[in-house]
């Protein structure tokens, strides 16, 4: 297992976000990945890496060059507006729904944060450039460091925030930049392999996973969610939404009802498997959220602790070369212990099979 983690992660800190009619503190913060460290300093698995910087190619492969730029120049662009905007995160407030041109890029600020978004619960901060990239560069170290073909299960790991998996080509939302499951896809075709898998677990609908690789059939997209009926993010992630041109069948949606269990849970995850299996892929990533957790705050599942246990296990029985890229959890305090159980299961289960 190699484990690669953001060194920066905590220059992205959001102060609020909006919620009901208010700012309230957000639940991204930089504290979560602090306990996934500290508890690998408890149970280490493996040595903490640094990542070099992401290429720029591959980056543009997965998000748009303008969305690009338009990320790195924002917080200068928010800082001209008024020097004050230096204690103030940005947020969106006005977007192009139906009937609004996509086409041409506007000048005003505000106009382009609407564009490149789609909620008002990702501030954008003075940091996130930074994070994201230095966020998607650990996301192609992961991929690197496992590589492509063998029928064993090996393991890389970026653990990085801000998350990645809401982030589609050209936009930014729930919580999400960059998307650093795409990212390690897109490196893992270009290192090889021929068809990739990203099994996205997170209790959200990783609609940006999804969106990007719609059309594509070299990479099977899978997401095991909160049904959107229900649930953030509400205007993707339904049973039907099975692909489109080369991609028809390369995109699975497995949404359970609000309240689900670790039985009906694993049940999905199952049936996730066994796609991936049908679909030939030869090297996965894991969008690893970790929100299904029974004492999360903003999500239904009750799922345990010790589940991820069992979830890592099963996900080594795949016997892949396997990324994972760290995704929701907002019980901050259990956040550390969960999302190390899982790479603890994964670590077990191929120790146990080589022994
Ligand atoms: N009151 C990820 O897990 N807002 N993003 C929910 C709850 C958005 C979650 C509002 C949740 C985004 C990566
Ligand atoms: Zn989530």
């Amino acid at each position: 297992m190699r484990i690669f983690v953001n060194g920066t992660h905590a220059v992205h800190a959001g102060q609020q976000e909006m919620y009901r009619g208010r700012l309230v503190p957000c639940h991204e913060v930089p504290q979560r990945l602090d306990h996934v460290l500290a508890e690998l300093e408890r149970r280490p698995l493996a040595a903490l890496e640094a990542a070099p910087p992401p290429s720029r190619a591959v980056l543009e492969k997965v998000h748009s060059p303008a969305y690009l730029r338009f990320l790195e120049s924002a917080w200068a662009e928010w800082l001209a507006l008024d020097p004050a905007n230096q204690a103030r995160d940005a947020f969106p407030s006005v977007w192009p729904v139906r009937g609004f041109r996509h086409d041409r890029e506007p000048l005003n600020f505000a106009a382009r944060m609407g564009l490149y978004s789609f909620d008002t619960g990702t501030p954008l901060t003075a940091g996130t450039w930074q994070a994201a990239w230095e966020g998607a560069g650990c996301a192609m170290a992961a991929a690197r460091a496992v590589g492509t073909g063998g029928d064993a299960a090996r393991a890389g790991v970026a653990l990085t925030r801000p998350p990645g998996h809401h982030a589609g080509h050209d936009f930014f939302g729930g919580y999400c930049f960059i998307n650093n499951a795409a990212v390690a896809a897109q490196t893992l075709r270009e290192l090889g392999a021929k068809r990739v898998a990203v099994l996205d677990v997170d209790y959200h609908h990783g609609n940006g996973t999804q969106s990007i690789f719609y059309g594509r059939s070299d990479v099977l997209t899978v997401s095991i969610h909160g049904d959107p009926v229900t649930e953030y993010p509400f205007f993707l992630g339904h049973a039907d939404e099975t692909g489109e041109g080369d991609g028809v069948g390369c995109n699975i949606n497995l949404p359970l009802p609000v309240g689900t269990g670790t039985a009906d849970w694993m049940h999905a995850l199952e049936a996730g498997v066994q796609h991936i299996r049908s679909h030939g892929a030869e090297a996965l990533v894991v969008a690893l959220g970790v929100d299904t957790f029974e004492g999360d705050p903003i999500s239904s599942f009750t799922l345990a602790s010790d589940d991820y246990l069992a979830i890592g296990r099963r996900l080594e029985a795949m016997k892949l070369p396997t990324v994972f890229t760290l995704e929701g959890g907002y019980a901050v305090e259990d956040f550390g212990v969960n999302v190390v159980n899982v790479l603890d299961g994964f670590r077990a289960a191929a120790v146990a099979r080589a022994t």
